[in-house]
């Protein structure tokens, strides 16, 4: 849930979901750089550095976090986070979602992981009961489009609506429904990295303001 300090300061919790291997701290970790640089007159700044949280394969242990202000509204705090995604870490993960302001779900886009994004969805899904899109804005990377025959944003669209987590034309939510971003998280080849965030962080400050006065 966003918080509000009594200076006034805003802190927003948005998280990285998928499963293990998809590109999660890979997209953080691009983003701080991105942000860091500034070099694309990014409205984010990150505050201190990333605390990564890794097993000696590399791969996330407990989680990732870093915190990025906005430049344009300073009292803005977006705390990043990005999952465990080994299954082992399943109890875990449920933690890491509780007060989560918006998601960011990382298909992988290799043919050989479908299934394996598949059950981290659905474990998201779950976790978060009928709560997303309706009340925690989520946004869809199909990540590694740098790899030979990626799976495109088409094919995922498909895959949600079957999950039902994509709404027909005319329903209330519609306008909502997840954007899916044919990514690259790697830095050396980046591509829509900065962009998906800026939509997720845009969209939670809508949804913010509508769940304060509507209610459903
Ligand atoms: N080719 C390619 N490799 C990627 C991309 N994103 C991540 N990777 C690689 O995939 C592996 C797992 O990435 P990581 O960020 O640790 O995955 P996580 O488990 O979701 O946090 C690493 O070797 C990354 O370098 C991408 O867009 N393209
Ligand atoms: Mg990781």
């Amino acid at each position: 849930m966003v918080r509000i300090n009594k200076s006034g300061e805003v802190f927003v919790k948005l998280l990285y979901w998928g499963c293990v291997g998809s590109g999660k701290t890979t997209a953080v970790n691009t983003l701080y750089r991105l942000t860091k640089e500034g070099k694309y007159g990014e409205d984010l700044t990150p505050t201190g550095n990333l605390i990564k949280i890794a097993m000696a394969s590399g791969s996330t242990l407990f989680y990732d976090r870093g915190i990025f202000q906005s430049k344009k509204q300073a009292k803005i705090f977006y705390h990043v986070y990005t999952v465990a995604g080994h299954a082992r870490f399943s109890p875990l993960r449920k933690k890491i979602f509780l007060g989560t302001d918006g998601v960011i779900f990382v298909f992988d886009a290799q043919r050989s992981r479908i299934e394996d994004n598949i059950n981290s969805l659905r474990e998201l899904k779950n976790v978060a009961v009928n709560k997303l899109i309706s009340e925690i804005p989520m946004l869809v990377m199909v990540n590694k489009q740098d790899l030979p025959n990626p799976m495109e944003d088409a094919e995922v669209e498909r895959i949600l609506r079957s999950e039902r987590l994509f709404y027909p034309f005319g329903h209330n939510f519609f306008t909502w429904n997840p954007i899916i971003y044919e990514t690259v998280a790697l830095y050396s080849n980046v591509q829509n990295v900065y962009k998906i965030f800026a939509e997720l962080a845009r969209r939670t400050t809508i949804y913010k303001t509508r769940n304060k006065y509507i209610h459903f």
